[in-house]
Formats: structure tokens, C-alpha cells, sequence
């Protein structure tokens, strides 16, 4: 066996105007949990530092950049504490937060930073939902296509040394949000052998189902449920078919008392069965301790990708 201690941090309600300091002293609290049981890597949700502002018009220029981080995000002040604690700790952390880059590119981005502080990788969201213009007669918006640009770092996993596990330590993987509907993502994890998948989201309870008719905005209970099912049927099905724990981190809450997120914060196994789930809707830390060693029998069998795969009658999937 390969045990391994690990956790999805649940992010509640952050409002507009909450300030940084306030929710790094609520990230340091599920750190302090995590630290309390032996976990080894916690997970943290898509732009897990701030409201989800792409519900915004925020006018191009410094009033928009003033909600992204330039450079090393763990060196950023605000948020040097979370990352001293973490490295204190010796918890390795996966991280959402928006990066403007030297050239003035911004990117929904998530860190994996190791239990020593080491930036091992950075991941760029690849599917980018919602709209690049405002939508008109709608009470909110979701404009990651205005405020962010398509990801370019492809989907790479890698191995992160030194939890004890052996064979040169998990081979890692990180998702954002939108890019856990799309099975494209997965499997190209999926063929480097990706062991546990990171994903943080913000996904709210209702949608836009047809532009320019507010009355299609669907809020009710049965949105939620289905927004609901739909996530766990993403990281169920998925995590089944690449053989893969998968980590998935809910920023949830009602933010500002009126933009709601579905919780839902859950780890999956390689079988596909969720292992662990947040219950409330608030900060929550849900951990499970796993075997890495479980993601083999069913890639060497039903899963065997070198027997199994027909990549010759995939060339619809790569057509423009
Ligand atoms: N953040 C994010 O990617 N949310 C999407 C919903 C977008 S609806 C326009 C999601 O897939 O959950």
C-alpha cells in the first residue's frame, strides 16, 4: 500500500469587500485542522482568495487588475501567511488565484506548492465558460472569457517527491472548474498516469440558460440539486475511467447575500466513488486518507489504456 493523508479545503461565503486578510486567516484555520490529523496536501478552490468577480462588469485597466496577483503568488504579502503556515506545517497546497503576468496576460491560474514551499507546478484554466461581452437582462454575469485568456500551459502532470509513498512520489494533476466537464482534460492526465487530481470551482446554483431572457435564470432547489448532481457526475465518472482519486474543492456560500455557489466538496477514488463530502456550505475541510497503490489493478485491466485505446479513430476529437 501507499497511504496518504489528503484533504479538500471548502471555501464559504466570501463577499465583494472582504479583505484578503480575512480569508487567509480562514484558509490558516482548515490548515490548522489538516495540520491536527497528518494530512499531507490540501486542495483549495478556483480564485480561492476572493469573491468570484468574473459576476462583475469591472471596467478594463487598474480597477480590473487590482483583482489579480503579479509574479510569485506566495510571495504576494496578503498572502505570504497562508504559504508560511503551510510550509510549516509541511502540508503541500493547490491553489486558485488570478495571475496577471509581466506581459499583462490574465489567467485563471491554480499553484501546486510543495511541503517544503517549492512552486512545483502552475496550471492555466483551459475552458473558460460564460461570455467575453455582458449579457443584457441578466442580475448577474459570467464574463471569464472578458477577464481571463485561455490557458497555455496544456494539462501537465508531474510527480511530487518526498511524502514517503515510493516510486519517486504521486504523480499530480490539476483542473479548474469548468475543465472538470470536459473529459478531453482528464485523459490527458489520464495518460501520464495522473494519481490524484486537483480541482478547485465556483459553480453557481443557477445559470443562464438562454442569453438576453432573465427569465430563463433558473434559481430554485431543483437548480442546485442539479448543479449538484452534474458535479458529481463529472468527478465520478472521470475519475472511474482514468483510474484516479480526484480532490474538488467548492468556493461556496451565498457572497454579497445574493450570488449563491453550490458546496459539494467531495473526494473521489479510482472506482469512482465519492469517499468524502462536505456537509455544509461554509469553511470545511474534508479528508480522507488514501492508497495510491488502489489506482492500478483497474489500469492494468478494464483500463489499460496500451491495450485498450483506439487512438487512430479519434481524429473527430482533434478536428477544428
Ligand atoms: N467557474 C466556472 O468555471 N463555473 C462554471 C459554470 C459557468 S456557467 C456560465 C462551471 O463549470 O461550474
Amino acid at each position: 500500500t501507499r497511504l496518504l493523508k489528503v484533504a479538500a479545503a471548502q471555501v464559504g461565503k466570501i463577499d465583494i469587500d472582504t479583505p484578503y486578510e480575512e480569508v487567509v486567516q480562514r484558509m490558516i484555520a482548515l490548515l490548522d485542522q489538516a495540520h491536527d490529523k497528518g494530512i499531507k496536501l490540501v486542495n483549495f478552490p478556483e480564485l480561492t482568495f476572493t469573491t468570484f468577480f468574473p459576476r462583475h462588469i469591472i471596467p478594463f485597466g487598474p480597477e480590473l487588475d487590482k483583482w489579480y496577483q503579479k509574479g510569485d503568488v506566495t510571495k504576494f504579502d496578503p498572502f505570504k501567511p497562508f504559504f508560511e503556515k503551510a510550509k510549516e506545517y509541511g502540508i503541500a497546497v493547490c491553489v486558485g488565484y488570478a495571475e496577471l503576468t509581466d506581459d499583462d496576460e490574465h489567467y485563471n491560474t491554480s499553484v501546486f506548492v510543495d511541503q517544503a514551499g517549492n512552486n512545483l507546478n502552475k496550471y492555466r484554466k483551459m475552458f473558460l465558460p460564460g461570455d467575453k461581452e455582458p449579457l443584457e437582462n441578466v442580475p448577474w454575469q459570467h464574463l471569464e472569457k472578458r477577464y481571463f485568456l485561455e490557458g497555455n500551459l496544456n494539462w501537465k502532470a508531474f510527480r511530487w517527491p518526498g511524502t514517503g509513498t515510493g516510486h519517486g512520489g504521486p504523480i499530480i494533476g490539476q483542473l479548474i472548474c469548468n475543465d472538470r466537464r470536459w473529459p478531453e482534460s482528464w485523459k490527458i492526465l489520464g495518460l501520464q498516469g495522473a494519481e490524484i487530481v486537483c480541482i478547485g470551482y465556483n459553480t453557481p446554483v443557477s445559470n443562464v440558460v438562454e442569453p438576453g431572457k432573465a427569465s430563463q435564470m433558473v434559481n430554485s432547489d431543483s437548480s442546485e440539486a442539479m448543479a449538484t448532481f452534474h458535479n458529481e457526475l463529472c468527478l465520478q465518472y472521470n475519475s472511474y475511467h482514468n483510474c484516479c482519486y480526484s480532490l474538488c474543492s467548492a468556493r461556496t456560500g451565498v457572497d454579497d447575500g445574493k450570488y449563491s455557489l453550490i458546496a459539494g466538496t467531495t473526494i473521489v477514488d479510482p472506482q469512482g466513488v465519492i469517499i468524502a463530502k462536505s456537509k455544509t456550505n461554509e469553511d470545511e475541510l474534508v479528508w480522507a486518507e488514501i492508497d495510491l497503490d488502489s489506482c492500478y489493478p483497474p489500469r492494468n485491466r478494464a483500463f489499460n489504456f496500451a491495450r485498450h485505446r483506439r487512438p487512430e479513430e479519434y481524429k473527430l476529437i482533434v478536428e477544428q
